[in-house]
């Protein structure tokens, strides 16, 4: 299909940009927070703490007025569950409460509609000692803590995201400082046996939402990027299927339809790792409904079939940097035809509109994009400025995607790329950075925090203002 003409993006678009919390506050253990398996992981090797990271706790009115300059229209940031509830159920913290009702009244202020991610990889470490997900109470204990959210500032949030990027919660856990599984048996009956629970808890936070806030709007937003086969042989793309039912169906098909995919079913089957379904889960879980698909995008990944290679063929072909294989199910390349970051992230703005076109054709909701963006090395010079134009290429290419996309009759609703502000990295330390906002801090020097406007900070705020239009 030739397209020769765009279409404008609706003009309520939501432009903005994303945080979470473990990522960005600091003051991760004072004002009367408890601890999160965030703080409690071993650290990435050569990375800091999270006791300052951009010390947004102390910053946000700043940092909301930068964003605000900028004309953001929406404010991504995630709640810290264990600043709400210390123990992650039973006493509730006045000052956590408090701090997140200042940031939205902040953000409404300057006109911003607070987008609120309830759990962003921060379970508080007290459930995780408990067994975290792998219990049957941690279904409720989530409701809880989504019921607390919706009392405590349902008056204001419009839009609220479930639970940032399940899918890699289930797949890569361990990368993320999420998964513990010493002693596990079978490690993916207890990983789909968790990600079970974190369906139906967010099955019943959506509908809990629904009957709370009537005027709320609710989704899921996993990390979904479509798997090209590696070639055309029809065995390639069998192993396409296979990576994307695992990678990304299992987690929308549930949250739009209710059931579990047949391919992922079949998987489990063989890996021995059906979940335990008691009788009315189903149910739950058919009652969640979202009003729209949150995202992250990043890069989509290559799969040929496993077809027995010897070990050393299999590690010559195997992508180092994602690293997921599945013996006998799918195995993951690299993709010549794509140049990557400088920390190897293959870059594909074609692949993100065709994940947008896969997404709408299965669903047919609303769409908005929660992450997206490069990670870079990024340098402060002398005079203050940051020179940053590698990220408004990745940006701008990313964006004349969703035009594209948007041409061709997908609803797109907004767009948020990683990150409003540097903060510190999943695995690579603040070093890493991915913000329109510069913090002036290194990895152990704290220096002064100052925020600097870098060069994709005058750019993103010429493209919100003429909506897209000014790449
Ligand atoms: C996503 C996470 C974010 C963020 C981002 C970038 O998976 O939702 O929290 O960390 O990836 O990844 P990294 O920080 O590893 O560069």
């Amino acid at each position: 299909m030739i397209i020769t003409k765009t279409h404008k993006l609706p003009e309520n678009f939501l432009w903005g940009a994303s945080t979470s919390a473990y990522q960005v506050e600091g003051e991760n253990l004072t004002h009367g927070k408890g601890p999160s398996v965030q703080d409690t992981k071993e650290l990435p090797p050569g990375t800091s703490g999270l006791d300052v990271c951009a010390d947004f706790y102390n910053h946000y009115k700043e940092d909301i007025a930068l964003m605000a300059e900028m004309g953001f229209k929406t404010f991504r940031f995630s709640v810290a569950w264990t600043r709400i509830l210390p123990q992650g159920t039973g006493e509730v913290n006045p000052e956590g409460i408090k701090f997140y009702s200042d940031v939205i009244d902040e953000c409404i202020r300057h006109n911003i509609e607070p987008l609120v991610t309830m759990f962003h990889f921060d379970l508080p470490d007290a459930l995780d000692k408990k067994g975290g997900w792998s219990r049957r109470e941690s279904v409720d204990e989530f409701v809880n803590f989504a019921r607390i959210l919706f009392e405590n500032y349902g008056d204001r949030v419009k839009y609220w995201l479930t639970i940032n990027e399940q899918n890699m919660l289930t797949l890569v856990g361990e990368a993320i400082g999420t998964g513990n599984y010493a002693g596990v048996e079978n490690k993916y009956k207890k990983l789909y046996q968790d990600n079970h629970h974190m369906l139906l808890a967010q099955a019943k936070t959506m509908k809990l939402c629904h009957e709370m806030l009537p005027n709320a709007k609710i989704g899921p937003a996993p990390n979904i990027s479509l798997i090209y086969p590696a070639s055309c042989k029809p065995k390639d793309v069998l192993a396409a299927q296979n990576f994307n039912a695992i990678r990304n169906w299992l987690y929308l098909d549930m949250a739009v339809f209710g059931r579990y995919n047949n391919l992922v079913w079949k998987f489990l089957e063989e890996q021995d790792a059906i979940p335990e379904i008691l009788p009315g889960d189903m149910e739950i879980m058919a009652s969640g409904h979202p009003d729209f698909i949150a995202f992250n995008y990043y890069n989509t990944s290559t799969v040929a079939w496993d077809d027995g290679l010897s070990p050393e063929e299999t590690a010559r072909k195997a992508d180092q940097q994602a690293g997921q294989s599945e013996p006998g199910v799918f195995l993951s390349v690299r993709n010549e035809n794509l140049t990557t970051t400088e920390f190897g992230w293959e870059i594909d703005p074609e692949g993100f509109r065709a994940t947008f076109r896969e997404i709408y054709s299965r669903y047919h909701l609303p769409m908005i994009v929660t992450e997206n963006g490069l990670g870079a090395y990024d340098k402060l010079t002398e005079d203050g400025k940051v020179h940053d134009q590698y990220r408004i290429e990745y940006l701008r290419k990313h964006i004349e995607q969703i035009k594209l996309a948007v041409s061709e009759g997908c609803e797109v609703m907004g767009y948020c790329p990683w990150s409003a502000i540097d903060l510190v990295s999943t695995h690579e330390g603040i070093v890493k950075r991915y913000g329109f906002i510069y913090v002036n801090r290194d990895e152990f020097d704290l220096k002064d925090l100052a925020r600097y406007r870098k060069d994709s900070f005058y750019w993103y705020q010429k493209v919100i203002e003429t909506n897209g239009e000014e790449l």
